[in-house]
Parts: structure tokens; sequence; C-alpha cells
């Protein structure tokens, strides 16, 4: 591996994002010092996909949610021609990077022989497209295979024995039920699928030009890792779908090398033959070892497109609400995550109808209401929600005899609507109230010796003010590139 002694003069690191609405690339230099940083953003630079957010959102089948998996090989071609000018490829030592989590794209039978003898000369795009079984790649945000979720979980004994096999009972976009429901609904696709990769092992793949391992960090989030052996749930694998074993590869850590950058990046981009790719993984998982949260006691919220709560712990203890990851930098350890799927697109909504589309209007509605919002509470659903699993929706409500002391007297009543402040307000502490809730119930600490907050939103003062007022904690956050 690299030591850190032995870098040469001038060593970079590239550290690549694959997430739902973007690519973005961070180049580090040796003393961890962000030297560039570029993005790629699908809806705007990429328009020939006519993706909203990076997505499709299929009328026909409700909730299932999906990308083109060549935008992303496409994205990925550009951020590296928009980044050339900025650095030397051939300082990079070591590249590696986090995926949209869940996110599955389906290698053709005959893709591996495409993907180790690339041709510098040609695009990645032009040679890749035709190398998956399906263009399509259910993503994350989809909620359709709710009737796979309950055929896997029945057939290994319910959900819990599911949670405690996997770290989760079966969730919608987990990995597992989406292949199942590949599996039902297209045969032919399945039957001419050599290798399925996560988002962070597709990445990866095409980085080493072979198929990259599953990490096993990322794995969990598929309902189909047994969580404590850290490797394939013989159960579950025959629940999900027949002769899969071979479809999945093998696992590695998250911290494992993958290879050498392939000759492909080496010939047409300049990278130096010997840099490594490490592991790519999931985008929480990663965010979890960059904010080096190594002290039970803190958690971390995560405020981007999905948000999500995590922290670490020593034991593996998966119930019926949340996940259970192996922790990517602590061999024996492991995370715990919940994850709501109304973040950031849903905060921007309420932003673009109550305050003139303006963060700044915004914030200054979050200013000037009183801590829980004189008793006016509400939960926003733009999309299906995970936790709790409610459909789409506002619930707006006013609890009554909210000064009283005593719980006894408190009622509340349903309203169709809140002033814009108030509601500017309601949104955020709701979804700052779910986490709190849900949070404490799944054993987190309570109170957060300190929170960590990170992800788009977390740039916002008056956001991570609130986020104090909730948690009871302070809150802070970390250096992002400008
Ligand atoms: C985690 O379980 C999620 O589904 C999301 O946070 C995705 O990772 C977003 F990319």
């Amino acid at each position: 591996m690299v030591g850190r002694s032995s870098l040469p003069d001038g060593a970079l690191f590239l550290g690549l994002d694959s997430s739902t609405q973007s690519v973005k690339a961070t180049v580090l230099s040796n003393e961890l010092i962000i030297v560039a940083s570029e993005t790629v953003n699908f809806d705007s630079e990429l328009p020939h996909y006519k993706t909203e957010g990076g997505v499709y959102r299929d009328p026909t089948d409700d909730g299932r949610i999906y990308s083109p998996t060549i935008m992303w090989v496409e994205a990925l071609e550009l951020l590296l021609e928009k980044l050339k000018p900025k650095i030397n490829f051939s300082k990079v030592v070591a590249v590696s990077g986090s995926g949209q989590q869940h996110g599955s794209v389906y290698w053709k039978k005959g893709s591996q022989a495409v993907l180790s003898s690339l041709d510098p000369g040609k695009s990645l795009v032009s040679q890749l497209k035709d190398a998956f079984s399906t263009m399509d790649s259910p993503i994350w945000m989809d909620s359709s295979t709710t009737k796979q979720c309950r055929e896997v979980e029945n057939a290994v004994g319910g959900a819990l024995e599911l949670s405690k096999l996997t770290g989760s009972r079966a969730y919608e976009r987990f990995t597992g039920p989406q292949i199942r429901k590949i599996y039902q609904t297209a045969p032919h696709i399945y039957e001419n699928t050599e290798r399925i990769s996560l988002v962070s092992s597709f990445m990866a793949s095409i980085l080493v030009g072979c198929y990259a391992s599953i990490d096993e960090t990322d794995g969990a989030g598929m309902n189909l890792m047994d969580i404590n052996k850290r490797t394939w749930s013989k159960a579950v694998l025959e629940a999900t779908a027949p002769d899969l074993e071979q479809k999945l590869g093998n696992l590695a850590p998250a911290c494992a090398a993958a290879g050498r950058i392939s000759s492909y990046f080496v010939e047409r981009h300049q990278f130096d033959k010997n840099c490594f790719v490490i592991q790519w993984s999931g985008d929480n998982p990663n965010s979890l070892a960059g904010l080096t949260l190594n002290t039970p006691g803190d958690l971390a919220i995560s405020l981007g497109t999905s948000d999500t709560v995590f922290g670490i712990t020593a034991e593996a203890k998966p119930s019926l609400e949340g996940h259970v990851f192996p922790n990517p930098v602590e061999p024996d350890g492991y995370m715990v995550m919940l994850c709501y799927k109304n973040g950031s697109l849903t905060r921007e909504d309420v932003r673009n109808q109550c305050a003139e589309k303006s963060w700044d209007i915004f914030n200054n509605y979050l200013e000037k209401t009183p801590p829980l919002n004189g008793g006016r509470l509400g939960f926003y659903y733009k999309d299906h929600e995970i936790l709790p699993p409610l459909p789409v929706g506002f619930h707006r409500y006013i609890v009554e005899n909210f000064s009283d002391a005593s719980s006894d007297n408190l009622k509340e009543c349903e309203v169709q609507e809140f002033d814009p402040e108030s509601e500017v307000r309601a949104i955020v502490e709701g979804q700052m109230l779910s986490m709190r809730g849900h949070a404490e119930r799944f054993g987190m600490p309570n109170p957060p010796k300190r929170i960590i907050a990170t992800g788009g939103a977390s740039s916002n003062e008056s956001i991570l003010k609130l986020i104090a007022q909730i948690f009871g904690c302070p809150v802070f956050t970390v250096e992002r590139p400008g």
C-alpha cells in the first residue's frame, strides 16, 4: 500500500463521488489540503438524458425510480476532462470514491472482455454503451419492490430474522429486492447478466478495467450479506434469485485496494501506471470515514438529496428500523444509520413555495420563528418516505395547550396550511424531530455528545442552529470545497 513517508513529492489523492444528481471530484494534497474540485451536474450538463434531479420516474410503474447507467459513464469522462487543466493526473497516487448506496448496474454477458480491452483512442461511452443487459439502473429512491420485500422476509422467517441476518429488514430500495424484481419481471435481462455491480463497485470497475468487488460496507445495503460473517448469505441469496452468487462476485473490505488504474486511463489521461484504485464504498459509509467519526457518543447528520443520521457501535444489534453496516474503517466495528428520502428536494420545494425561491428569506423565517413554532408541527413527504414508510403528502398540525407543562392536555388538530414563516420552520423542525425520535428508538446516543453535520445543507447556519435546538447538543460542520 501507499505509505505516507514513501510518497513522491507533490503526490495527490483523487476522491470521486457518484451521487444522485451529480458526480464530483475532490483532489487532496499529501498534507490533506483540497487543491482542486470539479462537478458535473447530470440535468444541466448532460441534458440529452433528460433526467430530473438525475433520475427518471416511471409513470407506468408506481414508485419506480431509475437512472440511465451510461449517463454515469459519460459524466465520469466529462469530469476528468474538466479536471485535466487543474491538476497533473500523473501525480495522483490513489483514487477512490463514493457511490449513492443501493443502486445497481447489470453487466451483460461478455462485458468483462470489453472492460479489460478498452481502446484509449475512443471514449468510454462509445465502448461501454452496449455493455449492459439493461440500460436502467434502479436507484435508492425506488419504492416499487414491496412485494419482493415481503417475499424475501417470509422466506427467511420474517422481517426481524432478515434484519438479524443482513443488518436490515427488507427495504424497497435495497439491491436484493431490486434484483428479485428484475428476475421476476424481466427474466431475460437477469439471465443475460454476467455481473451485478453497485454504483460504487461499478465506478471502481471502470477505473481498474475489470469487475471490482462489492465492498463489505456498501454490500450490507443489499439485504444479501450476512452482517456478522461478511459473506453472502446463502439463505437470502436463495430467497432472492437463482445463481445469484456468481453474478455478485466476491466481497472485499472497504479499505482494500481494488487494483492499479487501467491502461486506458494511463494512456488517455496520463495517470501513473502505479496509481492505486482503492475500493469505492457507499456515500454514507464514506461520510462516516471522512468525518473520522470514532467516538460512540458522536452522531453525524448528512443533509443531502437524502437525509441520513449515523453513528458507530461496537456490536451489531439489528432491529426492525434503521440499518447496521460494517464500519468502513474499523474492521471489527459497525455503523448504524437511519435514512430519510425527503431531504433537500423537499426543503427546496417549501423554499420555492413559501420563501420566494431564496435561501436568505428561508433562513430569515427560521430565525424569526420560535423553537417548536408555537405548536405548529408538520411532516412533509414530497416522495414516498422511507422512515416512517408513508405515502406522498404534506401534513400540518396545530398542537393546542402547548405551553402547558403536562402532556395530558395536549390536543392536536390537522390544518390545511400555515403562514409562510411557520411552514418553513415546520418542515425543518419536523425533519429534525423525526430524526431525534427515531435515533433514540434505535439506541443511538441520547443526547449525543456532539453532532457533526455534513452534506449540502450543512453550510446553512440557520439549519445548524435549529439542529442544536432540537437535539440539545453542540453541532459542528466540516471544511468543504469552495
Ligand atoms: C442510504 O440508505 C440511502 O438510500 C441514501 O442515503 C443514498 O445512499 C443516497 F445516495
